[in-house]
């Protein structure tokens, strides 16, 4: 249910208020906090893009025009809820994700501001091979490779689980 929800529908009640109060048959449906084509994983909204390559910062783009971001890893149970989605990828190597170290070399940052803690290196990786800055997630095993920027790839989305729920309310 929409226990999030902040919007109001036409009785001017908060929507939240009438799902924990009453069933209100055709009144509100909410099939969950994420718009259709996005996963809900805990607080957060996923969606997989693996049919439309990008370069990392168009991916970066498309995500931010969603409400969202390149995807952030925070720790270890996150990704690993989603290694077995990644490994479903149809396509392709790996996936972009929200890191990078285009700022300062060797200072990794992710795009949504999540704290760059938790880390899965590939092995021999980052290697900033011809100046890679960019951080992508390896299909077949879930560990990271810092990548070159212009390399078109699937990419994955996060956003925040109460703003889609706004929009399915
Ligand atoms: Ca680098
Ligand atoms: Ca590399």
């Amino acid at each position: 249910m929409c226990e999030l929800c902040l919007s109001r529908n036409a009785t001017g009640f908060p929507v939240s208020l009438i799902l924990r109060t009453a069933t209100l048959p055709g009144l509100m449906q909410c099939n969950g906090h994420c718009d259709r084509g996005y996963l809900l994983y805990k607080d957060h909204c996923y969606h997989f893009e693996t049919e439309q390559v990008k370069n990392w910062h168009d991916a970066e783009a498309h995500c931010t025009k969603e409400q969202g971001h390149l995807v952030s890893f925070v720790s270890e149970e996150d990704l690993s809820f989603l290694t077995g989605l990644i490994q479903q990828s149809p396509t392709g190597i790996s996936l972009w994700m929200g890191g990078h170290d285009s700022v300062t070399e060797g200072g990794w940052e992710w795009t949504d501001g999540s704290p760059f803690r938790y880390i899965r290196w590939n092995a021999g990786n980052p290697d900033d091979y011809n100046g890679e800055d960019c951080l992508s997630i390896l299909i077949n095993n879930g560990y990271w490779n810092d990548d070159n920027c212009q390399n078109k790839r699937g990419y994955i989305c996060k956003r925040r689980g109460e703003k889609c729920c706004r929009n399915c309310c």
